[in-house]
């Protein structure tokens, strides 16, 4: 199984892609968990994306399709994979299509998480409290500040593949705003009428 798990910062996706890894047995590519491991290993990847990142922009296309087109390239990725956060523009979307087309793979669903602007800054602001008072790192990225910049780019760069995935009737929204476990449930529906 191959899926798309899409949304804005903060939707979820990452908290969902990590249940559906333990359900399905497929890995999860997450290119925000990428880019942060190549900031911390300080490779030159790294080093190119982190002001990027901590500034609340998207890296490069360029870097990101090369990281995932390494990636899907693993062992562990032959029976599918949840791409969690990629692709992020149109023309990232464009090389997701490339990576399966050569291989004669295809998607099986592109999921969109729903959620309201004010709860995606919420939770922001709790992570990064929580994180705080637990005594981990705090997420650059996750203030109120970045998190204004990450919710324009999304809305200039990575909302136009909604339209684009619905005009390939392949785009499923389900309810982001509701509890963790009923978000996973809905997914899950979905991704069994897509299978049937
Ligand atoms: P990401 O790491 O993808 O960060 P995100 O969008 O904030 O994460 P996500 O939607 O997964 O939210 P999460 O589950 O964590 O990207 C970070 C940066 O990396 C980007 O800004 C960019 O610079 C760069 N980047 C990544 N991919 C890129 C690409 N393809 N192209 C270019 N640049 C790229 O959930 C957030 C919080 O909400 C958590 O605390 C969670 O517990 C909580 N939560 C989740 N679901 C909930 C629910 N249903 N109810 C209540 N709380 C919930």
């Amino acid at each position: 199984m191959r899926l798309i798990l899409l949304g804005p910062p903060g939707a979820g996706k990452g908290t969902q892609a990590q249940r559906l890894v333990e359900k399905y047995g497929i890995p999860q590519l997450s290119t925000g968990d990428m880019l942060r491991a190549a900031v911390k290993a300080g490779t030159e990847v790294g080093k190119r994306a982190k002001a990027v990142m901590d500034a609340g922009e998207l890296v490069s296309d360029e870097i990101v399709n090369a990281i995932v087109a390494e990636r899907i390239e693993q062992p562990d990725c032959a029976r599918g994979f949840i791409l969690d956060g990629y692709p992020r523009t149109l023309q990232q979307a464009d090389a997701v299509e490339g990576m399966l087309g050569e291989r004669s793979l295809r998607l099986d669903a592109v999921i969109e998480l729903v959620v309201d602007d004010r709860a995606l800054v919420g939770r922001i602001v709790k992570r990064a409290q929580e994180a705080e008072a637990a005594g981990q790192p705090v997420r650059k990225d996750d203030n109120p500040g970045v998190f204004e910049e990450r919710l324009r780019e999304y809305y200039k760069k990575t909302a136009p593949l909604i339209g684009y995935y619905y005009a390939k009737r392949m785009l499923r929204g389900v309810d982001g705003m509701a509890p963790i476990d009923d978000v996973t449930a809905q997914i899950e529906t979905v991704l069994s009428e897509s299978r049937s």
